[in-house]
């Protein structure tokens, strides 16, 4: 059961090292996804290669054209005419865990990357299943949201995760935030890790992570908490955290201001160690 994704894009290289580390890399080895970038400018006819022009009765910016884009995605819909096509824009409904895991149940996705102010009206209404948001921002594309999505979506793929884990059982899908995690060393600087993470006692660390996940998604996410399916259980350790024992005061984090790398040299410096 392999996913193929279709990414038509004026900025195919975008794409290549973020899908291609970690996870999503061995993915694609392994041949449970099939990712390809369209660049949308080969299929241009015209000497100049143009993708854009200036938007009928005037405004500001430039609008992708039609045809080369309706060129890109019927190349693609000749091989397959059932695939599913999205758009990635503002004005999409906004993404999120169910709809990357109805996502997942789909064969084949072409992922439309809009620059500038966004595609031809006509692309939407001829060619676009359906139009998504991943966030009320606004970036200079579609192609971070792309990735985005294909992450998501991946994330749900049988094999893709490690079999010791699913991501039915991630946050969101029980409308719980993570309990918080600890690895070594026991003592940084006098912070300290919980001393029933090393207590052995498996059922009183079950009950320690269901409180503090509880308490985070209190404090943090109410409206997550509001969905979620809270047993009796539950709710008496809810009452605990609400009693304030011991608030989580790191919930907001200042921003760490003044840490940005030092502006100049053009390009991404690679910290050296
Ligand atoms: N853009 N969620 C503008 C987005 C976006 C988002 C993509 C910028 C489309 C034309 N896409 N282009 N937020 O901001 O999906």
């Amino acid at each position: 059961m392999r996913m193929r994704f279709d990414i038509l894009t004026l900025f195919p290289n975008m794409f290549f090292s973020p899908l291609q580390e970690s996870i999503l890399g061995k993915a694609i080895e392994k041949g449970l996804i099939q990712i390809q970038t369209v660049n949308i400018r080969h299929f241009t006819l015209d000497k100049h290669r143009v993708v854009d022009d200036i938007p009928y009765g005037g405004g500001q910016g430039m609008v992708m054209k039609v045809e080369p884009i309706a060129r890109a995605i019927e190349s693609i819909k000749v091989e397959n005419p059932s695939v599913w096509t999205v758009y990635l824009t503002p004005q999409g409904k906004p993404f999120h865990q169910d709809l990357a895991r109805r996502l997942s149940t789909q064969p084949h996705l072409i992922l439309l990357c809009g620059r500038y102010e966004g595609v031809d009206e006509r692309v939407r209404e001829l060619f676009i299943d359906e139009e998504i948001s991943i966030g009320d921002y606004v970036l200079t594309g579609g192609e971070l949201p792309a990735m985005v999505l294909i992450d998501a979506v991946s994330r749900f793929i049988p094999g893709v995760l490690g079999s010791d884990h699913s991501a039915e059982e991630d946050s969101f899908f029980n409308f719980l935030l993570e309990y918080p995690q600890f690895t070594r060393p026991f003592d940084f600087k006098g912070n300290c890790v919980p001393e029933v993470l090393l207590s052995g006692n498996h059922s009183a660390i079950s009950l320690w992570r269901r409180r503090e996940a509880l308490r985070r998604t209190s404090l943090r996410r109410p409206d997550l908490l509001a969905k979620a399916n809270l047993s009796e259980e539950d709710k008496r350790l809810l009452g605990e955290v609400l009693q304030g024992k011991s608030i989580d005061d790191r919930a907001y984090l200042p921003d760490r201001q003044g840490m940005r790398p030092p502006a100049g040299q053009a390009g991404i410096k690679d910290k050296k160690k």
